[in-house]
């Protein structure tokens, strides 16, 4: 997968060097590329050199804030999109981010990620590129706001990485893990048995497979209805 992230803060993404992000890049399963928005912010949209790269101005119609200039987007955009590229544009008005969109996002050849002030980018460049035949999604982390799109483009691409085949060490860790079966993950312990006086539940050390995994099934279900019941189907 290829990945190119536009952004007026290129230093943020450093991030991407360590961790197991940064084994996938090494393994060549995932090439990332940062590119700084103000390289594209060189000449106005009239011609002229634009000396202080300018890549916002005031809203129409009036508000606090400014918005991102959609000239300066649209040549951002137009150097890396390639035809198959997914354009996500990080905003709180966006879709909600989840694990499925995440394991949809993971097929994709590239990704592009237009990192905006949290006022936003012109509205046309979204409606631009979807009109040109390209993916264009606008997704949001949850119901808080951020001051740029950087920490949820972050979040997105390590969500949807690590489900590349071949990243992962242990293939099963995804299949078990919280969200992937729609219910919060059951409580995982290790040795000691005993510590600060909390005992281990008995069955984990029981070594009775089919009761440990009823077990954990049970505990998926009541840790779901007492934190996420909005993630169980509805009761009749
Ligand atoms: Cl994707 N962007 C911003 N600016 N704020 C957010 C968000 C995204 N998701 C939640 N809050």
């Amino acid at each position: 997968m290829r990945i190119d992230v536009i952004t007026i803060f290129p230093e943020f993404f450093g991030v991407l060097d360590v961790s197991l992000l940064g084994k996938a890049r090494e393994s060549a399963l995932v090439e990332t590329q940062v590119h700084d928005l103000r390289e594209s912010a060189t000449v106005k949209a009239d011609g002229s050199p634009d000396v202080h790269r300018t890549v916002d101005d005031a809203p129409f119609g009036g508000g606090a804030g400014m918005v991102m200039k959609a000239d300066v987007w649209g040549k951002a955009i137009d150097r890396v999109l390639m035809p198959l590229g997914v354009l996500v544009i990080p905003s709180p008005a966006g879709v909600p981010f989840t694990q499925s969109l995440a394991a949809e996002l993971s097929h994709a050849p590239q990704l592009v990620f237009a990192c905006g002030r949290y006022e936003g980018i012109d509205a046309r460049v979204a409606e631009h590129y979807a009109d040109q035949g390209y993916r264009v999604l606008e997704v949001s982390l949850g119901d808080y706001v951020l001051n740029g799109g950087e920490v949820a483009a972050f979040a997105i691409i390590e969500a949807v990485t690590r489900l590349i085949p071949g990243f992962m060490g242990n293939a099963q860790s995804i299949v078990e893990e919280s969200h992937a079966d729609g219910l919060l993950e059951y409580p995982s312990y290790t040795r000691p048995a005993s510590w600060r006086g909390i005992d281990v539940p008995e069955v984990l050390l029981s070594g009775h497979h089919a009761r440990i995994s009823e077990w954990r099934r049970a505990q998926q279900l009541a840790r779901t209805r007492a934190l996420r019941p909005d993630l169980l189907p509805p009761e009749d």
